[in-house]
Protein backbone atom coordinates (compact mmCIF):
# COMPACT_ATOMS: atom_id res chain seq x y z
CA UNK A 1 0.00 0.00 0.00
CA UNK A 2 1.37 3.56 -0.67
CA UNK A 3 1.39 6.50 1.87
CA UNK A 4 -1.43 7.64 0.10
CA UNK A 5 -3.52 4.75 -0.02
CA UNK A 6 -2.89 4.64 3.90
CA UNK A 7 -3.67 8.27 4.40
CA UNK A 8 -7.22 7.77 2.34
CA UNK A 9 -7.42 4.33 4.84
CA UNK A 10 -6.72 5.74 8.01
CA UNK A 11 -8.42 9.28 7.53
CA UNK A 12 -11.41 8.62 4.98
CA UNK A 13 -9.88 11.32 2.67
CA UNK A 14 -7.67 12.52 0.10
CA UNK A 15 -4.21 14.18 1.35
CA UNK A 16 -3.57 17.29 0.14
CA UNK A 17 -0.30 16.77 -1.39
CA UNK A 18 2.79 14.13 -1.50
CA UNK A 19 6.10 14.66 -0.11
CA UNK A 20 9.61 12.77 -0.90
CA UNK A 21 13.01 12.47 0.79
CA UNK A 22 15.36 10.29 -0.21
CA UNK A 23 18.01 8.41 2.08
CA UNK A 24 21.36 9.01 0.92
CA UNK A 25 25.35 6.72 0.33
CA UNK A 26 27.92 9.24 1.39
CA UNK A 27 30.62 8.66 -0.93
CA UNK A 28 33.61 9.69 0.89
CA UNK A 29 33.89 12.22 4.57
CA UNK A 30 32.58 9.81 7.58
CA UNK A 31 32.67 11.14 10.75
CA UNK A 32 33.71 14.49 9.51
CA UNK A 33 30.37 16.21 10.03
CA UNK A 34 30.64 16.81 13.85
CA UNK A 35 34.03 18.27 13.69
CA UNK A 36 32.98 20.57 11.24
CA UNK A 37 35.19 19.15 8.22
CA UNK A 38 33.74 18.17 4.61
CA UNK A 39 31.29 15.31 3.00
CA UNK A 40 30.59 14.20 -0.16
CA UNK A 41 27.25 11.81 -0.25
CA UNK A 42 24.25 11.74 -2.79
CA UNK A 43 20.75 11.38 -2.95
CA UNK A 44 19.60 7.53 -3.41
CA UNK A 45 16.64 6.63 -5.57
CA UNK A 46 15.18 4.82 -2.31
CA UNK A 47 13.00 7.45 -0.59
CA UNK A 48 10.64 8.42 2.29
CA UNK A 49 7.05 9.47 1.06
CA UNK A 50 4.98 11.66 3.58
CA UNK A 51 1.25 11.92 2.25
CA UNK A 52 -0.15 14.80 4.62
CA UNK A 53 -3.61 16.82 5.02
CA UNK A 54 -4.68 19.18 7.26
CA UNK A 55 -6.05 18.92 11.08
CA UNK A 56 -6.79 21.48 14.12
CA UNK A 57 -4.36 23.62 14.91
CA UNK A 58 -2.17 22.11 17.71
CA UNK A 59 -2.83 17.83 16.92
CA UNK A 60 -0.61 16.08 14.37
CA UNK A 61 -1.30 12.21 13.90
CA UNK A 62 0.93 9.89 12.16
CA UNK A 63 0.23 6.30 10.67
CA UNK A 64 2.62 4.51 8.32
CA UNK A 65 2.60 1.54 5.92
CA UNK A 66 5.00 -0.32 8.75
CA UNK A 67 3.18 0.28 12.11
CA UNK A 68 -0.05 -0.81 12.98
CA UNK A 69 -1.32 1.66 14.98
CA UNK A 70 -1.35 5.91 14.56
CA UNK A 71 0.32 7.91 17.22
CA UNK A 72 -1.50 11.38 17.94
CA UNK A 73 0.21 13.81 19.78
CA UNK A 74 -0.31 17.74 20.63
CA UNK A 75 2.42 20.23 21.49
CA UNK A 76 5.03 18.07 23.11
CA UNK A 77 8.39 18.79 24.76
CA UNK A 78 11.77 16.81 23.63
CA UNK A 79 11.63 13.44 24.05
CA UNK A 80 7.53 13.16 25.13
CA UNK A 81 7.04 10.62 21.67
CA UNK A 82 9.17 7.66 21.47
CA UNK A 83 9.61 5.47 18.63
CA UNK A 84 9.69 6.18 14.99
CA UNK A 85 7.16 8.56 15.58
CA UNK A 86 9.36 10.57 17.45
CA UNK A 87 11.21 11.87 15.02
CA UNK A 88 8.25 13.29 12.96
CA UNK A 89 7.30 14.45 16.59
CA UNK A 90 10.94 15.68 16.77
CA UNK A 91 10.20 18.14 13.43
CA UNK A 92 7.32 19.74 14.83
CA UNK A 93 9.00 20.95 17.79
CA UNK A 94 12.13 21.79 16.56
CA UNK A 95 9.81 24.16 13.96
CA UNK A 96 8.09 25.96 16.57
CA UNK A 97 11.29 26.07 19.22
CA UNK A 98 12.91 27.97 15.29
CA UNK A 99 9.58 29.81 16.19
CA UNK A 100 7.56 28.73 13.15
CA UNK A 101 3.79 27.87 13.27
CA UNK A 102 3.49 24.77 12.71
CA UNK A 103 -0.03 23.51 11.23
CA UNK A 104 -1.94 20.87 12.38
CA UNK A 105 -1.29 17.82 10.55
CA UNK A 106 -2.92 14.38 9.16
CA UNK A 107 0.47 12.27 8.09
CA UNK A 108 0.35 9.00 6.62
CA UNK A 109 4.41 7.62 5.71
CA UNK A 110 5.83 4.94 3.46
CA UNK A 111 9.35 4.35 2.69
CA UNK A 112 11.77 2.20 0.56
CA UNK A 113 14.95 3.61 2.09
CA UNK A 114 16.57 0.21 3.92
CA UNK A 115 15.74 0.80 7.62
CA UNK A 116 19.35 0.54 9.88
CA UNK A 117 21.37 0.33 7.01
CA UNK A 118 23.28 3.25 7.58
CA UNK A 119 21.43 4.81 4.51
CA UNK A 120 19.75 7.60 6.25
CA UNK A 121 15.99 6.26 6.76
CA UNK A 122 15.89 8.37 9.71
CA UNK A 123 16.78 11.64 7.97
CA UNK A 124 14.85 10.78 4.91
CA UNK A 125 11.56 10.05 7.08
CA UNK A 126 12.69 13.89 9.11
CA UNK A 127 13.22 15.73 5.98
CA UNK A 128 9.68 14.41 3.97
CA UNK A 129 8.27 15.83 7.22
CA UNK A 130 9.80 18.52 7.54
CA UNK A 131 9.24 20.09 3.88
CA UNK A 132 5.69 19.02 4.22
CA UNK A 133 4.66 20.95 6.95
CA UNK A 134 6.69 23.81 5.69
CA UNK A 135 4.82 23.35 2.42
CA UNK A 136 1.40 23.19 4.05
CA UNK A 137 2.06 25.90 6.18
CA UNK A 138 3.66 28.15 4.10
CA UNK A 139 6.56 28.71 6.22
CA UNK A 140 9.51 30.59 4.55
CA UNK A 141 12.43 28.55 5.73
CA UNK A 142 14.90 28.92 3.06
CA UNK A 143 16.59 25.46 2.03
CA UNK A 144 19.94 26.02 3.36
CA UNK A 145 17.92 26.24 6.88
CA UNK A 146 16.35 23.26 6.95
CA UNK A 147 19.00 20.49 7.64
CA UNK A 148 19.87 22.16 10.61
CA UNK A 149 16.10 22.21 11.93
CA UNK A 150 15.81 18.46 10.96
CA UNK A 151 19.12 17.61 12.88
CA UNK A 152 17.78 19.71 16.09
CA UNK A 153 15.15 17.44 16.08
CA UNK A 154 16.98 13.90 16.21
CA UNK A 155 19.64 15.75 18.86
CA UNK A 156 17.44 17.23 21.01
CA UNK A 157 14.25 15.43 21.05
CA UNK A 158 15.30 11.93 19.49
CA UNK A 159 18.48 12.55 21.61
CA UNK A 160 20.92 10.88 18.43
CA UNK A 161 24.24 13.03 18.87
CA UNK A 162 24.66 13.01 14.85
CA UNK A 163 26.12 15.83 12.50
CA UNK A 164 24.31 17.76 9.53
CA UNK A 165 25.48 15.11 7.02
CA UNK A 166 22.28 13.13 6.76
CA UNK A 167 19.90 15.76 6.33
CA UNK A 168 21.71 17.83 4.48
CA UNK A 169 22.00 14.98 2.00
CA UNK A 170 18.02 14.22 1.80
CA UNK A 171 17.30 17.71 1.74
CA UNK A 172 20.16 19.33 -0.69
CA UNK A 173 21.03 17.18 -3.01
CA UNK A 174 20.11 16.83 -6.61
CA UNK A 175 19.94 14.12 -9.03
CA UNK A 176 22.99 13.27 -10.91
CA UNK A 177 25.03 15.60 -8.59
CA UNK A 178 27.22 14.25 -5.42
CA UNK A 179 26.53 17.25 -2.78
CA UNK A 180 30.26 18.77 -1.75
CA UNK A 181 29.10 20.11 1.93
CA UNK A 182 31.29 22.76 4.11
CA UNK A 183 30.14 21.36 7.44
CA UNK A 184 31.27 24.26 9.20
CA UNK A 185 29.79 27.05 6.65
CA UNK A 186 26.98 24.93 5.15
CA UNK A 187 28.46 26.39 1.83
CA UNK A 188 27.42 23.60 -0.88
CA UNK A 189 28.78 22.22 -4.69
CA UNK A 190 26.95 19.96 -6.94
CA UNK A 191 29.41 18.33 -8.34
CA UNK A 192 28.24 16.62 -11.58
CA UNK A 193 27.91 12.99 -10.47
CA UNK A 194 26.96 10.54 -13.66
CA UNK A 195 28.72 7.59 -13.36
CA UNK A 196 26.80 5.12 -16.11
CA UNK A 197 28.03 7.69 -18.82
CA UNK A 198 31.52 6.43 -17.85
CA UNK A 199 30.61 3.09 -17.78
CA UNK A 200 31.16 3.35 -13.58
CA UNK A 201 29.04 2.15 -11.04
CA UNK A 202 28.49 2.40 -7.16
CA UNK A 203 27.94 -0.81 -6.12
CA UNK A 204 25.80 -1.06 -2.62
CA UNK A 205 26.81 -4.05 -0.40
CA UNK A 206 24.20 -3.85 2.28
CA UNK A 207 25.96 -6.18 5.30
CA UNK A 208 22.75 -6.89 7.10
CA UNK A 209 24.73 -6.70 10.14
CA UNK A 210 22.69 -4.08 12.18
CA UNK A 211 23.51 -0.91 12.43
CA UNK A 212 22.52 1.52 15.49
CA UNK A 213 23.18 5.27 16.58
CA UNK A 214 21.61 5.67 19.83
CA UNK A 215 23.97 3.59 21.43
CA UNK A 216 26.83 4.51 22.98
CA UNK A 217 29.60 4.00 19.91
CA UNK A 218 28.50 6.75 18.08
CA UNK A 219 28.29 8.85 21.22
CA UNK A 220 31.77 8.18 22.06
CA UNK A 221 33.51 8.71 19.10
CA UNK A 222 32.25 12.46 19.13
CA UNK A 223 33.31 12.86 22.35
CA UNK A 224 36.49 11.47 21.50
CA UNK A 225 37.33 14.39 19.01
CA UNK A 226 35.30 17.31 21.07
CA UNK A 227 38.17 16.32 23.52
CA UNK A 228 40.69 16.27 21.53
CA UNK A 229 39.83 19.26 20.04
CA UNK A 230 39.90 20.69 23.11
CA UNK A 231 43.25 20.09 24.29
CA UNK A 232 44.63 21.17 21.06
CA UNK A 233 42.70 23.81 21.17
CA UNK A 234 41.15 24.71 18.19
CA UNK A 235 37.58 25.01 17.44
CA UNK A 236 36.98 21.78 15.90
CA UNK A 237 39.52 18.92 14.21
CA UNK A 238 38.36 20.62 10.67
CA UNK A 239 41.45 23.03 12.33
CA UNK A 240 44.25 20.50 12.19
CA UNK A 241 45.43 20.34 8.84
CA UNK A 242 47.64 17.43 7.47
CA UNK A 243 50.90 19.46 7.69
CA UNK A 244 49.97 20.42 11.36
CA UNK A 245 49.32 16.45 12.21
CA UNK A 246 52.76 15.15 13.57
CA UNK A 247 52.93 18.02 15.54
CA UNK A 248 49.07 18.18 17.00
CA UNK A 249 48.92 14.18 17.92
CA UNK A 250 52.43 14.89 19.73
CA UNK A 251 50.42 16.85 21.79
CA UNK A 252 48.06 14.11 22.89
CA UNK A 253 49.00 11.54 25.17
CA UNK A 254 46.27 9.05 24.55
CA UNK A 255 46.60 6.37 21.22
CA UNK A 256 43.02 6.00 20.92
CA UNK A 257 42.10 9.90 20.98
CA UNK A 258 45.28 9.89 18.24
CA UNK A 259 44.11 7.49 16.22
CA UNK A 260 40.70 9.45 16.06
CA UNK A 261 42.17 12.32 15.17
CA UNK A 262 44.07 11.09 12.47
CA UNK A 263 40.99 9.37 10.75
CA UNK A 264 39.30 12.78 10.79
CA UNK A 265 42.31 14.68 9.46
CA UNK A 266 42.98 12.61 6.81
CA UNK A 267 39.44 11.96 5.72
CA UNK A 268 38.84 15.63 5.52
CA UNK A 269 42.03 15.81 2.93
CA UNK A 270 40.36 12.73 1.11
CA UNK A 271 37.05 14.02 0.54
CA UNK A 272 38.90 17.53 -0.84
CA UNK A 273 41.09 15.20 -3.09
CA UNK A 274 37.99 13.71 -4.01
CA UNK A 275 36.49 16.23 -4.84
CA UNK A 276 39.40 17.89 -6.87
CA UNK A 277 39.50 14.26 -8.90
CA UNK A 278 36.02 14.19 -9.84
CA UNK A 279 36.38 17.91 -11.10
CA UNK A 280 38.93 17.09 -13.17
CA UNK A 281 36.81 13.55 -14.41
CA UNK A 282 39.36 11.01 -12.66
CA UNK A 283 36.65 9.03 -11.53
CA UNK A 284 38.51 5.89 -11.43
CA UNK A 285 41.32 7.71 -9.15
CA UNK A 286 38.93 8.25 -6.85
CA UNK A 287 39.39 4.50 -5.86
CA UNK A 288 42.23 4.40 -3.64
CA UNK A 289 41.07 7.16 -1.87
CA UNK A 290 37.96 5.19 -0.87
CA UNK A 291 40.04 2.19 0.44
CA UNK A 292 42.02 4.56 2.27
CA UNK A 293 38.99 6.00 3.87
CA UNK A 294 37.99 2.29 4.78
CA UNK A 295 41.00 1.47 5.95
CA UNK A 296 40.93 4.57 8.27
CA UNK A 297 37.59 3.87 10.12
CA UNK A 298 38.44 0.09 10.42
CA UNK A 299 41.99 1.06 11.92
CA UNK A 300 42.08 4.34 13.43
CA UNK A 301 38.55 5.37 14.03
CA UNK A 302 37.53 1.55 14.59
CA UNK A 303 34.00 1.90 13.60
CA UNK A 304 33.91 -0.96 11.27
CA UNK A 305 32.52 -4.80 11.98
CA UNK A 306 34.09 -8.23 9.88
CA UNK A 307 30.67 -8.41 7.65
CA UNK A 308 31.92 -4.57 5.82
CA UNK A 309 35.59 -5.59 6.07
CA UNK A 310 34.98 -8.86 4.18
CA UNK A 311 32.58 -6.76 1.46
CA UNK A 312 35.58 -3.97 0.93
CA UNK A 313 38.20 -7.03 0.28
CA UNK A 314 36.26 -8.98 -1.54
CA UNK A 315 34.71 -6.31 -3.94
CA UNK A 316 38.59 -4.92 -4.24
CA UNK A 317 39.74 -8.47 -5.26
CA UNK A 318 37.05 -8.61 -7.51
CA UNK A 319 38.66 -5.65 -9.47
CA UNK A 320 36.62 -2.58 -8.16
CA UNK A 321 38.52 0.56 -8.09
CA UNK A 322 37.97 1.11 -4.27
CA UNK A 323 35.94 0.35 -1.60
CA UNK A 324 34.69 1.98 1.62
CA UNK A 325 31.99 1.42 4.11
CA UNK A 326 29.64 4.24 4.39
CA UNK A 327 27.44 6.23 6.94
CA UNK A 328 27.88 6.11 10.80
CA UNK A 329 29.43 2.40 11.67
CA UNK A 330 29.32 -0.68 13.36
CA UNK A 331 27.54 -2.48 10.54
CA UNK A 332 25.47 -0.63 7.28
CA UNK A 333 26.47 -0.37 4.18
CA UNK A 334 29.61 -0.99 1.49
CA UNK A 335 30.00 0.93 -1.41
CA UNK A 336 32.57 -0.14 -4.16
CA UNK A 337 33.38 1.69 -7.75
CA UNK A 338 33.26 -0.71 -10.19
CA UNK A 339 32.88 -0.82 -14.43
CA UNK A 340 29.16 -1.32 -14.62
CA UNK A 341 30.18 -4.36 -16.70
CA UNK A 342 31.89 -6.65 -13.52
CA UNK A 343 28.33 -5.83 -11.77
CA UNK A 344 27.38 -9.13 -11.33
CA UNK A 345 30.94 -10.99 -10.93
CA UNK A 346 31.70 -8.16 -8.21
CA UNK A 347 28.17 -9.03 -6.53
CA UNK A 348 28.78 -12.92 -6.99
CA UNK A 349 32.30 -13.01 -5.32
CA UNK A 350 31.20 -11.02 -2.37
CA UNK A 351 28.18 -12.94 -2.04
CA UNK A 352 30.96 -16.14 -2.14
CA UNK A 353 33.22 -14.30 0.62
CA UNK A 354 29.92 -13.76 3.13
CA UNK A 355 29.01 -17.24 2.72
CA UNK A 356 32.58 -18.98 3.28
CA UNK A 357 32.48 -16.45 6.60
CA UNK A 358 28.59 -18.19 7.21
CA UNK A 359 27.07 -14.30 7.24
CA UNK A 360 23.99 -13.85 6.64
CA UNK A 361 23.71 -12.90 2.32
CA UNK A 362 24.47 -9.23 1.75
CA UNK A 363 21.87 -6.95 -0.43
CA UNK A 364 22.92 -5.27 -3.27
CA UNK A 365 22.45 -3.12 -6.20
CA UNK A 366 23.58 -0.67 -7.82
CA UNK A 367 22.81 3.11 -6.54
CA UNK A 368 22.25 6.22 -8.88
CA UNK A 369 22.46 9.69 -7.59
CA UNK A 370 19.04 10.76 -7.44
CA UNK A 371 16.84 14.25 -6.38
CA UNK A 372 16.65 15.65 -3.16
CA UNK A 373 13.56 16.03 -0.62
CA UNK A 374 11.02 17.87 -3.15
CA UNK A 375 6.69 17.84 -3.06
CA UNK A 376 5.37 15.39 -5.91
C1 LIG B 1 25.58 9.04 10.82
C2 LIG B 1 25.29 10.42 11.34
F1 LIG B 1 23.93 10.62 11.39
C3 LIG B 1 25.93 11.50 10.48
O1 LIG B 1 25.74 12.75 11.07
C4 LIG B 1 27.41 11.20 10.26
O2 LIG B 1 28.16 11.53 11.39
C5 LIG B 1 27.62 9.76 9.84
O3 LIG B 1 26.99 8.85 10.71
C6 LIG B 1 29.09 9.40 9.77
O4 LIG B 1 29.71 10.12 8.76
O5 LIG B 1 24.97 8.81 9.60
Amino acid sequence: MSAADVFRQRYGTEPAGLWAAPGRVNLIGEHTDYNEGYVLPFALPQRTIAAVGPAPAGEWTVCSTFADEPVSFGVTEPGEVSGWAGYVAGIVWSLRDAGFEVPGARIAIDSDVPLGSGLSSSAALESSVLTALIDLGGLDVPLERRPALAQRAENVYVGAPTGILDQSASIRCQEGRALFLDCRTYEIDQIPFDLAAEGLAILVINSNAPHQHVDGEYGARRKSCEEAAHILGVPALRDVTPDDLAEALAKLDDDVMRRRVRHIVTEDQRVLDTVELLRAGRTRDIGPLLTASHASMRDDFEITVPQVDIAVESALAAGAYGARMTGGGFGGCVLALIDTARADETVAAVEAAYAEATFTAPTCWIATAGPGATRL
